[in-house]
């Protein structure tokens, strides 16, 4: 975490909130001992490698920009990490991205081979929902309404969907509105996702859940923006996987369509946009702010 442009507190506020996220999610998952043993090492190998926990962070942050108790929006927390956790597994598979690196440990089917990595995957996409299943529902917002939330927003239409484009854009010379189709399929549908979750578990109003996806939609385009950029200038060790690996296996990125400086742009003025349409929540969304603000300097 760059210090200079974050404060103490901001920096406490993310790793007590990223300890309390692990705490449940070792409470969620079953036991490393649970039978079979080897899929469930596995499934905590993977989600206890050192993620950065952003998207269980924006679900506890917009529970409280709603004016409710974070602790309320844990399980959704926790749903939307397992869930990413089951991408990137795949993800890094020898057919999809092929990667040997994650998270700043060899990827999961490099230490449990690639049957077990697929079954891995799986595993934690299932174990998303039974998780998601903990939510105690709201007046407005019953069981049927997270479940569909979450299964939309992974399914076809959003994120394989978004890996579809990205697996079948290889190698093509994709025009910019065909990445960010890309970009919003893949990334900033479930940080949108994470943050509806969340609200909706402390009976957010329509309203704020509107503000909410309006904020979701331009911080996760942004966010996949200078994840793009990080690529190409941060190093493998930084980043804790393998760095340069878009150009290397031609994928279109914003640097490649737009070039460095134009994608620096375009994610601040994407960022600008994600804090304006934070302004209905007043002050209780100030954490929401400063994530968004440290997303844009971030270094990996
Ligand atoms: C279902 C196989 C499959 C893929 C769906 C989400 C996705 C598409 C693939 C995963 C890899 C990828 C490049 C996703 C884009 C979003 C992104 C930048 C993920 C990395 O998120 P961070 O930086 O990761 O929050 P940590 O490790 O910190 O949790």
């Amino acid at each position: 975490m760059p210090t200079q442009t974050v404060t103490t507190d901001f920096s406490d506020y993310i790793k007590k909130t990223a300890v309390t996220v692990d705490q449940a999610l070792h409470q969620f998952l079953p036991s490393e001992k649970t039978a079979p043993a080897t899929i469930h090492k596995a499934m905590r190998y993977s989600v206890f490698a050192g993620g950065k926990r952003l998207r269980p962070v924006l679900a506890l942050a917009a529970a409280e920009a709603c004016g409710g108790d974070p602790a309320k929006a844990m399980p959704a927390a926790c749903a939307v990490e397992i869930l990413h956790t089951y991408s990137l597994v795949h993800d890094d598979l020898p057919c999809m991205d092929d990667d040997d690196l994650r998270r700043g440990r060899p990827t999961c089917h490099k230490v449990f081979g690639d049957g077990m990595a697929v079954l891995c995957g799986d595993a934690l996409l299932t174990e998303s929902f039974l998780i998601l299943a903990r939510t105690l529902p709201t007046a407005r917002y019953k069981m049927e309404s997270f479940i569909h939330e979450l299964a939309l927003t992974s399914g076809s239409r959003h994120l394989i969907g978004g890996q579809v484009m990205d697996l079948e854009g290889e190698g093509q010379a994709l025009t910019k509105a065909q990445l960010v189709k890309i970009h919003k399929a893949k990334t900033a549908a479930l940080l949108t996702t994470s943050l509806r979750l969340g609200a909706m578990s402390v009976n957010a109003t329509p309203a704020r859940l509107e503000a909410l996806t309006t904020f979701g939609n331009c911080l996760g385009l942004a966010f996949q923006i200078i994840d793009d950029i990080l690529d190409v200038t941060q190093s493998t060790e930084v980043l804790g996987k393998t760095a340069g690996k878009d150009a290397k296996v031609d994928k279109a990125t914003y640097p490649a369509v737009v070039g460095l400086d134009a994608s620096r742009k375009e994610a601040a003025t994407l960022t600008k946009k994600a804090l304006a349409a934070l302004e209905p929540l007043g002050t209780k969304a100030h954490r929401l702010r400063e994530l968004a603000s440290f997303l844009l300097v971030r270094e990996y």
